[in-house]
């Protein structure tokens, strides 16, 4: 049987892709703000998350929502948590580069349970809920089996949110240890890789919520497995986030600050 809010986010994430490529290529261009270094907004995220709040209140409006840019809607009695990234990727998609998507998860009482992300441009869509496992594009996902170094790529994230040094010697380990890795500039799409079985792991340190949480579900959905802060310490504050196929924990102890269950996690 469809669960209702999956049903629901899919067709959500689907819509608000395709809002932010009409707009990035309307004619005139986006209206573009910097955050910060190297860190946007424009005038499609916005656009986005408030298409997203609008759909969500009208549907679900006892939930409450948590979005990279209008921040916390607090839920009502009885409703749940979305978190969404409107576009994870920003500085790719005003550039016109295709790693870049769209995020929308949902969180009830059990915690994180439903998981969207959209990759408008290369027009794939990972979902998964409760009693879904992850599909792609409707079709069964799975994590890879590969474990050895010589046939590991991790994807990486990085941020002027921890030390230029820490994630150099990331990549130092990786490399000395025989592991390949590759970075996109955006968590969703370094998430769908390990989802979809073309990686086999992904890590960050200090990454929001909003650019994991739908990954999480995924992942776990896809057979994999994902260790964070847990979901009330995440909403907080961006956290160390490592999404994982389960096989090496030798590996992912390279990455991962925190403890790694040598069963998966
Ligand atoms: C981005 C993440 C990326 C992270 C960037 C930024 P945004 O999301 O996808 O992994 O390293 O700092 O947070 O800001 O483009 O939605």
């Amino acid at each position: 049987m469809t669960d209702a809010r999956l049903a629901f986010a899919t067709d959500l994430a689907r819509e608000a892709g395709l809002l932010a490529q009409q707009m990035r290529a309307a004619p005139g261009g986006l209206e573009i703000v910097p955050k910060g270094p190297q860190d946007f907004v424009t005038a499609a995220d916005l656009a986005v998350e408030h298409l997203v709040r609008d759909r969500i209140a009208a549907v679900f409006p006892q939930d409450g929502l948590l979005g990279e840019e209008g921040g916390l809607r607090p839920a009502k009695p009885g409703g749940g948590l979305w978190i969404v990234d409107p576009i994870d990727g920003t500085t790719n998609f005003l550039r016109g580069l295709a790693d870049w998507g769209v995020s929308i998860a949902f969180a009830g009482d059990a915690g994180l349970s439903h998981g969207v992300i959209c990759l408008p441009d290369p027009a794939e869509l990972c979902a998964a809920g409760p009693g879904h496992s992850t599909t792609l594009n409707g079709r069964p996902a799975r994590v890879s089996t590969r474990h050895t170094p010589d046939q590991t790529v991790v994807a990486l994230g990085t941020s002027d949110r921890e030390p230029v040094a820490d994630y150099t010697a990331r990549v130092g380990r990786l490399r000395q240890a025989g592991c390949e890795y590759r970075r996109a500039g955006a968590a969703t799409v370094g998430l769908m890789g390990v989802i979809c079985g073309r990686t086999e792991t992904y890590h960050e340190n200090a990454l929001n919520i909003w650019d994991a949480a739908a990954g999480i579900v995924l992942a776990r959905g896809a057979g994999g497995q994902a260790l964070h802060a847990g979901l009330d310490r995440h909403l907080l504050a961006p956290c160390e986030v490592l999404v994982w196929n389960g096989q090496n924990p030798q590996i992912a102890s390279l990455l991962y600050a925190g403890p790694v269950p040598v069963n998966g996690g």
